[in-house]
């Protein structure tokens, strides 16, 4: 009998060195460890040998050859693995280093483009780059700009609130910001007149998009605080952004309107080549309660505002009929520009 176990495990561990795969090793598993393999068959005959030292022995050769063959399809089932996981790295190995046909360079989105060139439109005429946050506390954005709660101009903006109450704050005052104007404030509050400044950012509203539309879009804020300012102040100076933005052959008008933190206030509109005109943004003198927020007082500084659509201006110089092309990645159009 052991002469059989013997040749059983022989016979096993030669089997298993030879596996050339992890399914050969699944296979032998089941003819020589399992429940009904070889070996176990052999333990089961134990019984029937006379003594009970030819039992002992021939149960040691037993348990001998099943750990013995345990120990060997572990050692060659890692073999394996690790062969396989190689095949497999190299198989889906990307080669970084190719690249098809001539390369080509990416650029700025148009989007980055506008911003950055309306930054240096306004830097060449003596402004500043300012910042602020994207969200913003109510304060910032609303009741400092001359709209104290319940106001109703706040239903122009149609708002996004931020899940988040500020110690010792109301729960709902904090806002994506919908438009780039809270920066007026910051500014104010932080710097001594004369201000020069404009202030490109991102801003937020729950508008459904549409051709001139979209929740998320850019704005450009300008504000110039100073001694005698003017209503003749803001038109020039838009003027002369309009000719270095858009270039000859562009037109623009203000428009009277209403804003609660100017007054008086006017809309900044530019004509499409077809002859239709687009709203481009809000303008207008700062109101007294504003800079009176911004910590300054109205019977020495007056100053005027602005705010406009970069994506707008965007589409209006570069001629695209529709605003969520900006924002559709799609890069036949992006590589356009
Ligand atoms: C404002 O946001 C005022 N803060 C502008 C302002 C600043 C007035 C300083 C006076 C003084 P309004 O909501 O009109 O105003 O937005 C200004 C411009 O942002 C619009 O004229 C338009 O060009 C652009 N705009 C507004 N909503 C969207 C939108 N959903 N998608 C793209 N552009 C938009």
């Amino acid at each position: 009998m052991i002469t059989d176990i013997i040749a059983a495990k022989d016979a096993a561990l030669a089997d298993i060195e030879a596996a050339a795969s992890l399914e050969d090793i699944v296979a032998l598993t089941t003819r020589y460890a399992g429940k009904k393999g070889e070996l176990a068959a052999l333990k089961k005959q134990l019984g029937s040998l006379d003594s009970i030292e030819q039992k002992k022995a021939a149960g040691a050769a037993v348990n001998d050859a099943m750990s013995a063959v345990d120990v060997a399809l572990d050692a060659r089932r890692a073999v394996l693995s690790a062969a396989a996981l190689a095949e497999q790295v190299e198989n889906e190995r990307l080669d970084l280093t190719e690249f098809m046909g001539a390369p080509t360079r990416g650029h700025a989105h148009l989007a980055t483009q506008a911003w950055e060139r309306l930054e240096d439109v306004f830097v060449g005429l003596g402004f500043r780059v300012a910042e602020g946050p994207e969200v913003e506390t109510d304060w910032h954005n609303f009741e400092a700009l001359n709209m104290p709660i319940g106001h109703p101009a706040r239903g122009e903006w149609d708002t996004l609130f931020v899940d988040h109450v500020p110690p010792g704050g109301e729960p709902g005052s904090t806002v994506l910001r919908t438009h780039t104007s809270p920066v007026q404030i910051r500014t104010m509050l932080a710097e001594e007149p004369p201000i020069y400044i404009v202030a490109p950012g991102r801003v937020f509203r729950r508008d459904t998009p549409d051709a001139t539309h979209m929740p998320v879009f850019h704005q450009i804020e300008g504000l110039v605080i100073d001694r005698n300012i003017t209503m003749a102040d803001l038109a020039g100076t838009i003027d002369a952004f309009t000719k270095a933005y858009f270039g000859p052959g562009f037109n623009s008008r203000l428009r009277p309107s209403y804003f609660p933190f100017t007054e008086p206030s006017a809309e900044f509109d530019i004509q499409r080549p077809d002859g239709s005109w687009i709203e481009l943004g809000g303008s207008g003198m700062v109101h007294p309660n504003v800079l009176r927020a911004g910590g300054l007082d109205p019977e020495e500084w007056s100053g005027f505002a602005f705010g406009f659509g970069i994506d707008r201006m965007a589409i209006m110089r570069h001629g695209v009929a529709d605003i969520r092309e900006m924002f559709a990645d799609d890069i036949r159009f992006l590589e356009q520009f």
